[in-house]
């Protein structure tokens, strides 16, 4: 992949190879978020307009809680040829592919993350709170063209779920004017805000509360309660029955104690394998997880620790969080 470069393409450019693409295969990240599914859902929807049926495929299973948002457009059943054209979406580096890294010739990436790894052609827009921000944009530019009638109310929940997603429900740091208006022209379209909402963000499966549970069991509290580290064993994990995936917002329970400034969990995915994530309201975390080789933004990062044992893991990240 080195010597390789990509160019950088702006929402016209990114409509024109739309409107080229074939067959077109929309590819979501791994561990599959609300943004990526919205945003890649919307686009085939989007495609359907264009009279093109598009599928949305990914390197991993939908978690459970993210069903609801797939409206018949993601599929684990595919085969992928050289008719077909494959457009990433909210994928930030060839990492993020997973599984799928290998073997897939990617035409064009659609993303919004500011520290990016291109491994294709890309409409990148950093200003964007979520892809599902950009996807709207390609939209309105599609409709300007004459290429799509409008943003039905089909599209519109798919979109809205990205930005609501990835927003933490329009209360992130990364929420701007423009996210709220583009939210408010798609509740106009006819978008059941609340239901999504409740969905994304009120209802969890009991897996998920028993994961948060244990991960507020496990949490402790350093520097006078300025940084909280919660770990879980694999051990722990299959002694309880909850697979990974239930894990994904343990984080927002360490980091929603009164005075933690510093928030970080630690996950052994499999035996020996740490994962951390690390959350900030000051301190710039990419810059802690870069060290132990991973990476984020200033606010939100994450990496895996080279350890022989949890607490070896957890001395080795609380060092640097203390540095
Ligand atoms: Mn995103």
């Amino acid at each position: 992949m080195n010597d390789v470069s990509y160019k950088s393409l702006s929402i016209e450019d990114a409509c024109q190879r739309l409107l080229k693409a074939t067959h077109p295969v929309i590819v979501m990240h791994c561990r599959p978020d609300g943004d990526t599914l919205g945003s890649a859902v919307a686009l085939a929807k989007i495609f359907g307009k264009m009279n093109k049926r598009a599928i949305c495929i990914c390197a991993d299973k939908l978690p459970k809680r993210l069903e609801f948002m797939c409206d018949g457009f993601f599929t684990e059943n595919y085969t992928i040829t050289t008719t077909n054209t494959v457009i990433a979406v909210d994928i930030a580096s060839p990492m993020q592919l997973g599984g799928l890294r290998e073997g897939l010739s990617i035409s064009l990436t659609i993303d919004h993350h500011d520290m990016n790894t291109p491994f294709s052609d890309n409409c990148t827009v950093p200003s964007a709170a979520a892809c599902g921000e950009v996807i709207f944009e390609i939209a309105k530019r599609l409709i300007e063209m004459g290429k799509i009638d409008a943003i039905d109310a089909d599209i519109a929940k798919s979109l809205y779920a990205a930005i609501s997603s990835d927003t933490g429900c329009f209360k992130y740091s990364n929420v701007t004017p423009k996210t709220h208006r583009i939210a408010a022209e798609l509740l106009e379209y006819g978008v059941k805000g609340d239901e999504i909402n409740h969905k994304l963000f009120d209802c969890k499966d009991i897996k998920q509360l028993r994961a948060e549970a244990m991960a507020l069991k496990n949490m402790e509290l350093y520097e006078n309660g300025r940084v909280a580290i919660s770990t879980v064993t694999h051990k722990e994990k299959e002694e309880a029955g909850i697979e990974s995936e239930y894990f994904e917002t343990a984080i927002d329970i360490v980091r929603s104690v009164m005075g933690v400034e510093i928030a970080a969990t630690i996950k052994e995915n499999s035996k020996g394998k740490f994962k951390a994530s690390i959350r900030s309201t000051s301190k710039n975390v990419a810059e802690i997880a870069a060290k132990l080789g991973g990476g984020g933004h200033i606010r939100a990062a994450g990496c895996m620790v080279e350890a022989e044992s949890m607490d070896e893991a957890k001395d080795k990240l609380l060092s640097l969080i203390l540095e």
